[in-house]
């Protein structure tokens, strides 16, 4: 199941997006509204509405997300001391934009439960 959303257009470059990373199946952007000092959204180009809406087909697509993350991670330094990657769902996770993406976030002590 697919949805257009903002995030095909800051894919089609309709809409402007601090690009950090990207590669055929997924693009990585600064979040316009952070709750870290580094906060990325990791989205796969392919629309996916929701973790519900994840087929079987998908899953290298979905674990490509996390060597994205596992890449900026390293490449900004934050391998070691770590970090958060975090995907919410449908309303009682907290999700507002309905094409999957993965939350990283680093640069603070997280917290633990996370609401
Ligand atoms: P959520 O898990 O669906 O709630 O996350 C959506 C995120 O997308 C949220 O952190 C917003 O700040 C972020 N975002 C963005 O970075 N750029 C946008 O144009 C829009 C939302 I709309």
């Amino acid at each position: 199941m697919s949805q257009d959303t903002i995030f095909s257009k800051i894919i089609n470059r309709e809409i402007p997006a601090d690009i950090i990373y990207e590669d055929e199946q997924a693009l990585a952007f600064k979040d316009i509204n952070p709750q870290a000092p580094f906060h990325v959204l990791i989205i796969p180009k392919q629309p996916i509405a929701t973790i519900n809406d994840i087929t079987p087909q998908d899953a290298p697509l979905i674990g490509h997300l996390y060597v994205v993350a596992a890449t900026l991670a390293k490449q900004q330094g934050f391998s070691e001391k770590g970090y958060r990657v975090v995907m919410n769902c449908n309303e009682d996770g907290g999700q507002t934009v309905y094409h999957i993406h993965l939350h990283m976030l680093a640069g603070k002590q997280m917290g633990w439960p996370p609401y």
